[in-house]
């Protein structure tokens, strides 16, 4: 049997094609194909993704590292479509709090968490990031007991898989413009960055490679002392993302965590 054949329910086989051939998927994701087991090593077990995961979900060894440095007891991972990174973080820590606002996506996560065995360490929620942050951000001002999260990881969507194409006047000048954070949805990079502070000030955030740093350590307060440690994430020879650090998962400030 699979290995999925202990959490039969659990199987959604029946929501999207497991792709066998490139020549089968739908032509914005082909590229994807030679790279699957980059993606999910345990591919060819069964693992299953729709479009947006395809192209969002963040490559195995990559999420691995991340989780490694995110080391913990709770962690959300607030937009954790088709479960890469979720499954990373079950490895590494002792409960994962997996949100999505797609059912579809959140059953494909617990269906490959199920093939690498750690969906009983994960929590999945089917709902939107922000108004879970932002009703638990009152609870915890109204000082009522809340459940401790240590850490949140952001991966939100950059506004689609051509997020990194240059805009056509950039185009004509041949010039490329860094990524900016309001193109992150579905609120405003900022805007999503401070109510995630509001849980934990440990917070990992997945970024496209040319994101505006200038941006990402404005999110700081100016004299608060605090710095964000930046970490590119390569594949091979191609930068893929980086991944910003804050409070105490940045080097130096373990006394933050
Ligand atoms: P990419 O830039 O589309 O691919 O995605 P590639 O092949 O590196 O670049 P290309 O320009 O040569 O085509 C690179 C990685 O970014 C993916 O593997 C995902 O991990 C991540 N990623 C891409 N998108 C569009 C998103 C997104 O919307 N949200 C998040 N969180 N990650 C994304």
């Amino acid at each position: 049997g699979t290995l999925l054949s202990n959490h039969r329910d659990w199987d959604a086989s029946a929501l999207v094609p497991h792709y066998k051939r490139k020549e089968d998927m739908p032509l914005s994701v082909q590229k994807w194909f030679p790279r699957r087991h980059q993606l999910l090593s345990l591919y060819d077990h069964g693992c299953l993704l729709d479009e947006v995961g395809w192209f969002s979900i963040t490559p195995e060894k990559i999420a691995d590292q991340i989780a490694e440095r995110c080391r913990c007891d709770v962690v959300l991972d607030a937009f954790c479509g088709v479960g890469g990174n979720a499954i990373a973080f079950a490895r590494t820590c002792e409960r994962v709090i997996a949100i999505d606002n797609s059912s579809v996506r959140l059953a494909l996560a617990r269906h490959n968490a199920a093939i690498y065995g750690v969906a009983d360490r994960i929590e999945f929620i089917l709902g939107d990031y922000i108004s879970f942050a932002r009703s638990y951000a009152q609870l915890v001002s109204g000082s009522r007991q809340q459940r401790k999260i240590d850490v949140v990881f952001l991966s939100p969507p950059w506004g689609g898989p051509e997020y990194n194409k240059p805009a056509e006047t950039e185009t004509n000048t041949g010039e490329r413009a860094a990524y900016r954070l309001d193109a992150v949805g579905p609120v405003h990079g900022k805007e999503l960055f401070d109510l995630s502070r509001q849980i934990t000030p440990n917070v990992a955030y997945y970024l496209p490679r040319h994101v505006d740093l200038t941006e990402v350590g404005a999110l700081l307060d100016k004299d608060g002392g605090e710095t964000v440690e930046v970490e590119e994430e390569w594949m091979g020879n191609r930068l893929t993302a980086v991944t910003c650090y804050f409070g105490g998962l940045a080097e130096g400030q373990e006394h933050l965590f």
